[in-house]
């Protein structure tokens, strides 16, 4: 396709929205998969020209969003997600831990902040929180948003009254993945479904608490189920405030340890796809950067990627260096925000 018949496509619809009155901007676009697999296939160079183009109405290109990640309840999983080394059903070498004391949360987190990062976000494998635990979570949340940044938990699927619970303790983000889409999702996880997952992203969004949504990519699943994830995250009634996306990192002892690497190109062609079909979404650099050039990451942030993990962990693999990141946030002019 070239680059005048973007006009035929949606991403011009999306793009021109944001110059519209807000009433009028309530008709967003929706994607087909069609459309999005039209961006996929777009010479690489009008892909990222579009992408940047996009990124540069609706954001300073030149900041990037830091999250700091911690683990507070690692291993021992009931679910099956073949590409995790939480899961109880795979023998990884992983340790599993209770839930971490309150103190230990706190002092990760006034780290975090020293280093830098604004968001701190608290990762529990489970399937789904019980009360007692999430009483716990509570007051971790409590606790991190006094030290003034912002919050964000990812506890597994919600029963009703746990987001508006998550809410009042001023909770800002939950993290909820699609993960992949519809079509291959029983390919990766059998334990709950994609229906699953979208009920409790919509009760994270009826709670007022914004949403955290992306996937994994590098799994075996084909172009169009890339395209078919991205779709649906941008059609979601509001599209997530933030969406990751994570290359897989296959760990060992997990049913996806022995998986072949994606082409790192497909990866920045879907972090360009996710910034031009959501174009007011903070699009995060996650799973996968330490395994990245420093060149690639560039490419990321080139296609419309303005958020990172950032610190030595991610939950249970290690991220890129936080000296390195910092480094090539200087070498590229970048700021931290
Ligand atoms: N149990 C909760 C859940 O499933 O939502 C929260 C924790 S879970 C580890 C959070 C997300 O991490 C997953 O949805 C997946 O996208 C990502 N993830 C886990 N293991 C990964 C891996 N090996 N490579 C890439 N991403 C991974
Ligand atoms: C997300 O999308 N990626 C993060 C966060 N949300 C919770 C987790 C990545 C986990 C990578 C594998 C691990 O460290 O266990
Ligand atoms: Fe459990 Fe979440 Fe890992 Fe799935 S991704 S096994 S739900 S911790």
């Amino acid at each position: 396709m070239q680059v005048a018949e973007f006009a035929e496509t949606g991403a011009v619809i999306r793009h021109h929205a944001a110059h519209l009155h807000p009433e009028q901007t309530a008709i967003r676009h929706q994607w087909s998969v069609a459309e999005v697999l039209a961006l996929y296939e777009l010479p690489f160079m009008d892909l990222l020209w579009q992408a940047q183009s996009i990124h540069r109405q609706h954001f300073d290109a030149n900041a990037i969003q830091r999250s700091t990640l911690l683990s507070v309840k690692t291993g021992g999983c009931s679910e099956d997600c073949s590409y995790c080394s939480q899961s109880a059903r795979h023998a990884t070498d992983l340790e599993r831990e209770r839930l971490m004391p309150l103190a230990e949360v706190v002092a990760a987190a006034e780290a975090a902040k020293d280093k830098g990062a604004s968001r701190f976000c608290m990762g529990a494998a489970w399937r789904s929180p019980k009360e007692d635990d999430l009483e716990k979570v509570l007051e971790m949340v409590r606790e991190v948003k006094a030290l003034g940044l912002q919050t964000c938990v990812t506890l597994g699927m919600l029963k009703a009254g746990q987001a508006e619970k998550l809410k009042a303790a001023g909770l800002d983000y939950y993290n909820h993945n699609l993960d992949t889409d519809k079509e291959f999702y029983g390919q990766v996880i059998k334990s709950h479904s994609h229906d699953d997952r979208l009920d409790t992203i919509a009760r994270v969004r009826d709670a007022g608490i914004s949403v955290c949504s992306g996937g994994i990519i590098g799994m075996g699943e084909s172009r169009k189920n890339r395209a078919a994830m991205l779709a649906q995250l941008a059609n979601l009634e509001e599209p997530p405030e933030s969406v990751p996306i994570n290359n897989l990192v296959p760990v060992p002892g997990t049913p996806f340890g022995g998986l072949p690497p994606l082409d790192p190109f497909e990866f920045v062609r879907t972090i360009a796809a996710a910034r031009v079909t959501m174009p007011t979404s903070y699009v995060r650099l996650s799973a996968g950067r330490e395994d990245m050039s420093d060149e690639l990451q560039a490419l990321c942030f080139l296609a419309g990627a303005n958020s990172m993990f950032y610190g030595e962990r991610l939950l249970t693999t290690d991220n890129a260096d936080a000296e390195r990141d910092d480094a090539l946030l200087a070498r590229l002019g970048l700021n931290a925000c």
